[in-house]
């Protein structure tokens, strides 16, 4: 098989990329490792920024989403029992737009499904070759079968435990990253939310947040420490500790069935450069954010936002200046929204090795978020995000 550019990943990174270079008039096929009933039905991310909305909307994928999805013209900080509105109408003119990534997903695959892209899930073993090379090919099985791809361009949006990123040679990366020493309990549970905006609640017995998926589904989270047992996690000592940390008087968060649970780690992760060759890395298997900030599907969609550009300028421009400087590009970006996704984190997480004096620190910054303009529009124009890099 033969097509312009082979795309490793059928997540929000790799669904886009194939979408938008489809509008464009440039072919491609997107290799998947999982069934389309798992990819459609994976519980992640809830939260679009402005930018990403937008392009969604600007590339004919916002149908459904605007029909859907909610509105959010600010975001809650709870400190104390007390609650703090960033008003990002007022502050920056914005909003977000809470719509489940599964959906974003579901839409992107009808979208390249109805316009005859293709689509190979359940591929399996799947390897990049030759990308430093001027004719990369990939590699995959499908049964006893072994198909070969033929393109001019791999992209690389397998997520952070993809094979892309680590075909290429160790020596040719920077890694920076950091652990934290927590993670999330997540759950989604049948109740409609108790809030109208999401809620980030700093409490002395850990970060909570309260989120949600549609008027009769909430998405809520505890900081948990990075190895919690969740079968520790009864659904009443759930309920409980988010009673707890979610208090504030004159509330009482709504309880309901929990319909799915999980832990997160918490990371933050970045590899420099992003491309190899002709090889070029794009969201989760690029760089991972803590998700205090809600920022990694929207990470996703401006790289490949940015790669989309530069690939156009390569067949109808013959130029690849735009591909080489793909990486420098994004980065100064990620960087922007890496440093936003661990503030948030370390204003918000309880630092249990925290000295009195960090603690201290720790508190009066979000006194100041609590009191400052200048420091609540900061926080306004990270969270609804930074301009597209295009
Ligand atoms: P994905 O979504 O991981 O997709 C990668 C795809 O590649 C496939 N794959 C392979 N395919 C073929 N061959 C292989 N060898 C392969 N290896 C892997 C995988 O099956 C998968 O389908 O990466 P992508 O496209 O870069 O998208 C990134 C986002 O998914 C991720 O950043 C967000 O979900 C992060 N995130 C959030 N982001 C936000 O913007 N806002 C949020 O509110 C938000 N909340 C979250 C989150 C992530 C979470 N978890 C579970 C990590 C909340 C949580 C709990
Ligand atoms: C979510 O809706 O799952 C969500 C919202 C905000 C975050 C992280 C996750 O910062």
């Amino acid at each position: 098989m033969r097509t312009q550019v082979g795309i490793v990943g059928a997540g929000p990174a790799g669904l886009l990329l194939s979408h938008l270079l489809h509008l464009r008039g440039i072919e491609s096929i997107v290799l998947e490792a999982r069934s389309r009933h798992y990819v459609e039905n994976r519980i992640r991310a809830g939260v679009l920024e402005f930018g990403t909305e937008q392009l969604l909307n600007e590339s004919g994928l916002g149908e459904r989403m605007r029909r859907e999805g909610l509105l959010h013209p600010g975001v809650v900080m709870r400190f104390n029992g007390a609650d703090h509105r960033v008003d990002f109408a007022d502050l920056v003119g914005k909003h977000v737009m809470v719509y489940s990534q599964h959906k974003v997903v579901q839409d992107l695959i009808a979208a390249r499904l109805g316009a005859g892209g293709q689509i190979v899930f359940q591929a399996e073993d799947v390897s990049v070759h030759d990308f430093q090379a001027a004719r990369p090919h990939i590699y995959y099985r499908q049964g006893d079968a072994v198909q070969q791809i033929d393109c001019d361009i791999i992209a690389g949006c397998d997520g952070f435990h993809g094979v892309c990123r680590a075909s290429i040679p160790l020596g040719m990366l920077r890694i920076f990253e950091r652990e934290y020493p927590f993670g999330w309990l997540g759950i989604l549970a049948g109740t409609p939310p108790s809030t109208e905006e999401n809620v980030y609640v700093s409490h002395e017995r850990g970060f909570a947040l309260l989120a949600m998926r549609s008027p009769t589904l909430s998405r809520l989270y505890l900081q948990c420490a990075p190895d919690e047992d969740l079968a520790q996690w009864s659904d009443d000592r759930i309920w409980s500790e988010l009673q707890i940390r979610a208090a504030r008087d004159d509330f009482r968060l709504a309880e309901g069935p929990i319909l799915q649970r999980g832990i997160t780690p918490m990371r933050s992760f970045v590899i420099e450069p992003m491309q190899c060759g002709r090889l070029y890395l794009a969201g989760d298997a690029a760089h991972i954010v803590p998700p205090t900030g809600a920022k990694g599907l929207n990470l996703a969609a401006a790289d490949v936002a940015v790669l989309t550009q530069a690939i156009v300028a390569f067949y109808r421009l013959g130029s690849s200046d735009r591909l080489d400087a793909y990486s420098a590009t994004c980065l100064r970006r990620i960087w922007k929204a890496q440093r936003f996704s661990w503030w948030m984190t370390t204003l918000l997480h309880r630092f249990f090795d925290h000295s009195p004096f960090e603690q201290q620190m720790q508190a009066a910054e979000l006194d100041y978020v609590f009191g400052s303009r200048a420091a609540s529009l900061a926080l306004a124009e990270n969270y609804v995000g930074l301009p597209l890099p295009v």
